[in-house]
Parts: structure tokens; C-alpha cells; sequence
């Protein structure tokens, strides 16, 4: 059997129909019940963004042999526990790239030239009283970047398309790229006028937006989020656009989702999309194939598509 923790993809939950026995997690009247009656059928868990395999599921599924990921962040997956116990791990890299750097650039737009204010300005009428204010250029302003991989890269190139000068920050300097390396994130924020989170969400990069970072890209610097929305300290940033000490956020995720902060609802200098980075027909189908073909390849004994583990112990330079 194949466990799905959550609700992700119509598609994708027909898909395993057809091939498994799919059970779906958010359906089950109680939880508890169901783990003591079936965990011992279920081989393979599909997690997302929103739910994925804990230590504690983990350990209360005995048969557990691979958490596909329908996502490319693993946050939702005590990998630590998949390794000691040999559990295998795949995710959705590359597929979704493009869609979720598409949107980063969106919300740098949106944002610094206040398009969805702008179209509620032409709905509501009152064009006809009046020009709408003027907003802030997005063309050539700095755009900084934490977190220097796939995604980050393809946000790097798109902003270049704008002229904008690139800098970044990761953990170790890339030595591949022409882009500006700062040593901390206080450094690239002091320096930068649109900082942008595109890393992983680990121990290390929680709450990475902290109140010095924020007060490091000031009143006229705007932070956008596509990662995930622990990576901010929520209320920090809340407060530090309230009081104008942030010139404003474009932010695709948030930390205890689907709440957001009701305060970032009257704020103009805001904008605010569902954690949709990935969410395009084309992507989602692609990310469902992946999935599918990662648990097709298990089960047959064959190399996953994407494994992760597999490549995250290649580069720690240790055996699988
Ligand atoms: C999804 C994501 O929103 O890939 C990720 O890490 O956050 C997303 O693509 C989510 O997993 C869709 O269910």
C-alpha cells in the first residue's frame, strides 16, 4: 500500500489508484486507529510541502521502504531518520524551477510597481477620479539572493534580463558563478535592495530573516519569499512593515499556513499569493509523473529518478 499524507494532486491521487493501494491520510477518521490496523501494510508514503514522514510516522510504519516527495524541499521528512533506517527518499527537483523563479520576478513586480493595487484601482472606478501614484522601478535595482541553487540560479538569470545586479549568499561561495558572494546574510541584505530566500529549509536557515536582516535591507528594501515561510521570524516581519521599517513583501509562503498574519491584509506595500511557486497545470502534472516513476522504479528494485539521499551522501563524500 502506498500512504498519501495529504491532498495534492487529483491527478496524481488517480494515478496511484490505478497502480496501488492508495490510502489517503486526511480521510481516515482517526489516525491512531488506522496506523494500528494498517501500518503494516504500507510500503510507501507521498509527502509535500504541507505533510510528509516525520520520525514519528516513520517509526509507526515498520514496512516503510520510500517517502516520495511530490516537492523539491524535504522539511516535511526526517531524513536523518530515513537514512538510519534505510528508507528511501525522492523529490521533484527541476521540473519546477522555472515556474517558482517565474514567480519570484512576479512578486519583485507586482510588488515594487503595486499591480494588484493598480487593478483594483481600475475595478473599483476610480480611475475616473484621478491617475494612480507612481511606484518604484524595478529595472536595474539589486536584487540579493540566499540560497545559490537551482532555484536561486534561474532567479539570478531572470533578474540579469532586468539589468539588475546580482549578489548572494549561501554556505560556501559557488565557484561557478559571476555573482557576488557575501560571507553572511546581514552583509548581502546591507547591500541589496530586493532580497529574495530561495534556499532549503534546514535548522540552520530557520528564521534566517531575523529582525537585523530585516533592519540590515530597510525601509526601502523589500524581501520576497519563495521558500518556505519558517525561514522568516513572521512576527519580526510583520512589525518592521507596519511601522514602515520595510519598504514592503512579496511572500508565496507563509509560517503557519494557510493563517496569515491578518496585519499584511491592509498593507498596499504587500503582496500575497497561496504558496503557489510551483502551481501551474504543466508543472504539477510533471511533478506527479516524477513521483509515479520514482515509486514505479522502487518497486521494480531499479535507481530512482531522483533520489535524495543517495546524492545528498555522494556530496557529504559518504556511501548511500
Ligand atoms: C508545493 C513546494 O507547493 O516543491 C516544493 O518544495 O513547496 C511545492 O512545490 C507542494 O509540495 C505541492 O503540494
Amino acid at each position: 500500500g502506498v500512504l498519501m499524507a495529504c491532498p495534492m494532486s487529483p491527478y496524481l491521487e488517480q494515478e496511484l489508484d490505478r497502480r496501488y493501494k492508495l490510502f489517503r491520510f486526511w480521510n481516515v477518521p482517526s489516525k491512531e486507529e488506522f496506523l494500528k490496523e494498517k501500518s503494516a501494510s504500507i510500503r510507501a508514503v507521498v509527502g509535500n510541502a504541507t505533510a510528509g514522514a516525520d520520525a514519528e510516522l516513520i517509526d509507526a510504519l515498520p514496512r516503510l521502504e520510500i517517502v516520495a516527495c511530490f516537492s523539491v524541499g524535504l522539511d516535511k521528512v526526517d531524513l536523518g531518520k530515513c537514512k538510519e533506517k534505510g528508507i528511501r527518499v525522492s523529490n521533484t527537483p527541476d521540473v519546477l524551477t522555472d515556474d517558482v523563479a517565474d514567480l519570484a520576478i512576479g512578486l519583485m513586480l507586482t510588488t515594487l510597481r503595486r499591480i494588484c493595487e493598480s487593478d483594483q484601482y481600475v475595478r473599483s472606478g476610480l480611475w475616473k477620479r484621478g491617475d494612480f501614484k507612481l511606484t518604484t522601478k524595478f529595472s536595474g535595482k539589486t536584487v540579493g539572493i540566499i540560497g545559490m541553487g537551482r532555484i536561486g540560479m534561474a532567479i539570478a538569470k531572470r533578474a540579469e534580463a532586468f539589468s539588475c545586479p546580482v549578489s548572494y549568499y549561501s554556505r560556501s561561495q559557488k565557484p561557478d558563478t559571476k555573482y557576488k558572494y557575501f560571507p553572511s546574510v546581514v552583509e548581502l541584505a546591507s547591500n541589496c535592495h530586493i532580497l529574495v530566500v530561495a534556499c532549503p529549509l534546514t535548522a540552520e536557515t530557520r528564521h534566517i530573516i531575523n529582525r537585523e536582516v530585516i533592519d540590515a535591507l530597510g525601509p526601502k528594501g523589500v524581501l520576497i519569499n519563495i521558500g518556505r515561510g519558517p525561514h522568516v521570524d513572521e512576527p519580526e516581519l510583520v512589525s518592521a512593515l507596519v511601522e514602515g521599517r520595510l519598504g514592503g513583501a512579496g511572500l508565496d509562503v507563509f509560517e503557519n499556513e494557510p493563517e496569515v498574519p491578518e496585519k499584511l491584509f491592509g498593507l498596499d506595500n504587500v503582496v500575497l499569493t497561496p504558496h503557489v511557486g510551483s502551481g501551474t497545470v504543466e508543472t504539477r502534472k510533471a511533478m506527479a509523473d516524477i513521483v509515479i516513476g520514482n515509486l514505479e522504479a522502487h518497486f521494480l528494485n531499479k535507481p530512482l529518478l531522483t533520489p535524495v539521499l543517495e546524492v545528498m551522501f555522494l556530496q557529504l563524500g559518504k556511501s548511500a
